[in-house]
């Protein structure tokens, strides 16, 4: 498929269009979250009403829809122009969650960057203390469905047993101090998108990039939260292809953690 160009409506003016270049910069917002959309339309009215409600601390909010074939674009762009906190970026055609990550990274302005799911099944309104762990010290803090504080979710049992077998496999790799690693509901510390690159285009790009930043030695925080069923919409997670891109993902993480540590028993024994 090929890359159709990200459509941004607050893209900084070309200098073929000077009359556009505004006199002052919008101020820098404290936080940026980007939010993937494909095929949202139905939910994205409650999604804006519980997003209004964290307009008051300065955020803003990038949209990143991803070819919907439905109204979502369209009423995104509409709900965008009486509310300023809003952002809205298109790619022509669908590139998958990773690549919607990728490009809201990439335009996100503020000192720490959440990513949410649009469905709502985390509640928006905790995303200021995933913000605050970042204050106090985290570089990425994770909303974690299986840490063992966490309420259980009940609904989808194949989908929930799924989500938590990859995590488990991934804490044997990692080590056992993070419990959830398939969870979009996240706060980063700036420098952590900017310099950990996760090469998934789907749902498994979740998963890569806290990998790469907890193997890049970054410091992760785990808020337990509980899952919430989705209520508008359809799911998007295609069960098979995520099956196939975490078993990639497990077999590539086996390899660095393997490498890593043949690397550390030779400059012990070169050492001794
Ligand atoms: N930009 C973009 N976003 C996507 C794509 N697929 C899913 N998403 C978004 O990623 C988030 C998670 O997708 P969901 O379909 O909710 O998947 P899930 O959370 O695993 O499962 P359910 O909540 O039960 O449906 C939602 O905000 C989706 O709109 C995609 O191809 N591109
Ligand atoms: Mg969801």
């Amino acid at each position: 498929m090929t890359a159709q160009p990200a459509v941004d409506l607050h893209l900084p003016s070309t200098p073929h269009s000077p009359k556009l270049v505004p006199v002052t910069a919008p101020p820098r917002p404290p936080v940026t979250v980007v939010v993937p959309c494909y095929d949202e339309a139905e939910g994205i009215p409650t999604l804006l009403a519980r997003l209004e409600t964290l307009a008051p601390l300065g955020w803003e909010i990038v949209f990143v829809d991803d070819g919907s074939r439905d109204a979502t674009f369209a009423t995104l762009l509409a709900a965008a122009r009486s509310r300023p906190w809003m952002r809205v970026v298109r790619h022509g055609t669908n590139l998958g969650l990773g690549a919607a990550l990728r490009t809201g990274f990439a335009r996100a302005r503020g000192p720490i960057v959440c990513t949410m799911d649009s469905d709502c099944t985390y509640l928006p309104e905790r995303l200021p203390e995933l913000v605050g762990l970042i204050e106090q010290g985290a570089d990425i803090a994770t909303a974690s469905p299986w840490y063992p504080e966490s309420v259980p979710a009940e609904q989808y049992p194949l989908r929930l047993g799924l989500s938590r077998a990859l995590s488990g496999l991934y804490q044997l790799l990692i080590g056992p101090d993070v419990h959830t690693f398939t969870c979009l509901h996240r706060a980063y510390r700036r420098e952590v998108v900017d310099t950990t690159r996760f090469r998934a285009s789907g749902f498994a790009a979740v998963a890569e990039l806290l990998l790469r930043g907890i193997l890049g030695g970054w410091r992760v925080r785990e808020l337990p939260m509980q899952l919430g069923e989705r209520r508008f919409g359809e799911s998007k997670l295609r069960i098979g292809n995520a099956i196939v891109a975490h078993l990639g993902l497990l077999s590539l993480t086996a390899v660095v953690v393997w490498v890593r540590w043949i690397r550390r028993c030779i400059g012990v024994r070169v050492s001794s």
